[in-house]
């Protein structure tokens, strides 16, 4: 399984109403995300950091709205290296940043899936669906929008003309446990795959899971994984301004990681929402690190037979 892989850190934190996930690449270099894959034997390249030009503000009817230019201007910038990211590797890591980054980094992968004639699906991992268009936001935070954009809702028009859309139909999100009323219709209209905690509880992670990988593979399409830090269990992962009680347990994660990995169908992935601010001795920045291990091959039984004998 090991390939090539290269990180791409889009430290933008203008999505979010807390500051702080600009660090959020940083925090993932010093938690040795690229050494801990390279012990793995992937050939691992780092791309370094995206960055903007100050950006001029742009007015809205939505008087919510805060960052849309430079929302818009990431969007833009990271479509453009996340693109070049996933030409140069098997299997490219986008580093946030706020899950804005999202509607850079997906709506890329779904060109680079077009291109080769394939379906591109989408894993959501978090607390909530991030599907408000740039209307119905009601915080004002854009990275709750990053879905409705990459599917291509109307209401979003003031962000850049999207090259290729997501099907909401190949679109599974998990974890979720926040979902504000025009989210809700979304959802129900776009007929969108939701398994929130509470079906999490009753089947477990296992089975859908499966179930949407084998929709995956039936229909050859790669697999964008976006993995909002949120997704997990405030008190295993403390580093993210938006904890939503009652998350993924640190098995439930590893174990979705493990099966992701098994399945040899994940193309791409954001690791989103790290706020290192808010981190308690690293200790989120090494769980991600570690879940993105476990989804690059790491194995409980590698690691006892490295350290036990
Ligand atoms: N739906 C709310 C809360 C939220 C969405 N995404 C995050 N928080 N991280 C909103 O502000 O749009
Ligand atoms: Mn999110
Ligand atoms: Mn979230």
């Amino acid at each position: 399984m090991p390939g090539t892989c290269a990180l791409l850190g889009a430290p933008i934190e203008t999505g979010a109403s807390q500051r702080g996930c600009i660090m959020g690449p940083a925090s993932l270099r010093t938690a040795g995300l690229a050494e801990g894959l390279a012990g793995l034997g992937w050939e691992v390249s780092d791309r370094g950091d995206v960055s903007i030009a100050p950006q001029a503000s742009q007015p809205h009817a939505n008087p919510a709205l805060h960052h849309l230019a430079e929302t818009s201007a990431w969007i833009a910038a990271l479509h453009a290296a996340a693109y070049d990211a996933g030409a140069a590797c098997d299997l490219p890591i986008f580093m946030g940043g706020d899950h804005s980054m999202a509607a850079g980094t997906v709506p890329a992968m779904a060109r680079r899936a077009q291109e080769a004639g394939r379906p591109l699906f989408v894993l959501w991992l978090d607390a909530h669906p991030d599907l408000h268009t740039l209307e119905t936001s009601e915080s004002g935070n854009l990275h709750g929008t990053p879905v409705a954009y990459f599917t291509g809702q109307p209401g979003c028009d003031a962000y850049p003309t999207l090259p290729a859309t997501v099907d909401p139909a190949n679109i599974c999100m998990m974890g979720i446990r926040s979902v504000d009323a025009a989210e809700q219709v979304r959802i129900r209209e776009l007929g969108v795959e939701v398994h929130d905690m509470r079906a999490i509880d009753e089947t477990g992670v296992l089975e859908p899971l499966r179930r949407f990988l084998d929709r995956v593979r039936e229909a050859n399409g790669m697999l964008h994984v976006s993995f909002d830090v949120d997704f997990l269990d405030p008190a295993i992962a403390p580093a993210v301004g938006t904890t939503v009680p009652g998350g993924a347990t640190f098995r439930e994660a590893h174990l979705i990681m493990e099966t992701l990995c098994d399945s040899e169908l994940v193309s791409s992935l954001d690791l989103v929402e790290l706020n290192p601010f808010l981190d308690e001795r690293g200790k989120t920045a090494k769980l991600m690190c570690d879940l993105t291990a476990s989804l690059f091959g790491r194995r409980v039984m590698d690691r006892m037979t490295r350290s036990a004998y």
